[in-house]
């Protein structure tokens, strides 16, 4: 009995000692690319966070494909990592990868974007942005620009995010159920700029090359595409922000350093800085503390008056 009694005490003197030596936590993280500011910020919160927080991080960017997800979290999943972070590139296409990393006992986090499944225990929670809010804010901005327009029709023009994407499908949903208070208000055009500024100035080019209606507002559902559009729209002889307003999404430098030179008119922040949040769930989930299936950070709307005062506070 003795001798059963001084095991037990070593045993629970040892434990704290010992876990201070347990192998660090290993994520792997599949990120969506690297098409805009946004990313670029998001990527090097994950890692200066992962740092930080003295979890091993293994890190592939898919280059927006989702087959290149897909491999990533097989790959992961093989390694037998003990958590698995991704943001997915679009909303479907997910149960059944998703099925093998719950068969083989790894826990899924959803960061930045989610996804739709058959079965929400697929994962354990999802933080990033309420990206239909985002889409409202976005057209409360326009609402209030229509309420001061004397005359008729505002015409819209659209860029798109990614086509399937939950930011895409969401900020869309958010803006057009705000706008449809005022009839005044309309989207004429509509198109992908798969939010990188190339591509937001590429379509911007085809919208403005269609003369048959006045453009007076574009909606951009990232800034980067926002800003490829500030060039096409110069390129044709026209003044971003003044001729054609400018609503964006994002809050990166870029847009405030166009609302700083009156080409962009406002952007709805959505916050890219995850990576302290998602390393603390990683380390509360593996050691089965509850997390909450559903976190959402809070976000401002910054106007073009108050850029310059508010640039040198930008983080991202
Ligand atoms: C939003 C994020 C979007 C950004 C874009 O959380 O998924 O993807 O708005 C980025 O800039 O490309």
């Amino acid at each position: 009995m003795k001798i059963l009694r001084r095991s037990l005490l070593a045993a629970a003197l040892l434990t704290p000692a010992l876990s201070a030596f347990a192998a660090p936590l290993v994520m792997g993280f599949s990120q969506v690319g690297a098409e805009s500011e946004w990313r670029t910020a998001n990527t090097a919160s994950v890692k200066a966070a992962a740092k930080e927080a003295g979890i091993t991080l293994k890190f592939a960017d898919a280059q927006q494909k989702q087959e290149n997800q897909v491999k990533a979290i097989r790959s992961y999943i093989a390694q037998k990592v003990d958590v698995i972070a991704f943001s997915p590139v679009v909303e479907s296409g997910w149960d059944t990868v998703l099925k093998e990393a719950k068969a083989a006992g790894i826990p899924v986090i959803l960061t930045d974007r989610a996804v739709k499944v058959a079965d929400p225990s697929l994962y354990v929670t999802f933080i990033g942005s309420d990206f239909v809010e985002e889409g409202r804010k976005a057209g409360k901005w326009v609402l209030e620009r229509a309420a001061k327009a004397p005359g008729g029709a505002l015409n819209i023009v659209e860029l798109q995010g990614t086509v399937g994407s939950a930011p895409a499908i969401d900020r869309k949903k958010g803006f057009e159920e705000v706008i449809k208070a005022n009839a005044k208000l309309q989207i004429i055009r509509s198109q992908s700029g798969e939010f990188t500024r190339a591509k937001g100035k590429e379509v911007m080019e085809s919208f403005l090359k269609q003369r048959d209606k006045k453009i007076d507002i574009l909606f951009a559902h990232n800034d980067d595409m926002a800003i490829g559009a500030i060039q096409a729209i110069e390129e044709a002889g026209l003044k971003p922000g003044q001729d054609i307003a400018i609503v964006s999404i994002d809050g990166v430098r870029g847009a405030f350093e166009a609302m700083k030179a009156g080409k962009l008119n406002v952007t709805v922040e959505c916050n890219p800085l995850l990576g302290p949040q998602l390393m603390q769930l990683a380390k509360d989930i593996v050691a089965k503390k509850p997390v909450e299936k559903r976190i959402t950070v809070t976000e401002g709307v910054y106007t073009a008056d108050v850029a310059a005062k508010e640039l040198p506070n930008r983080k991202y």
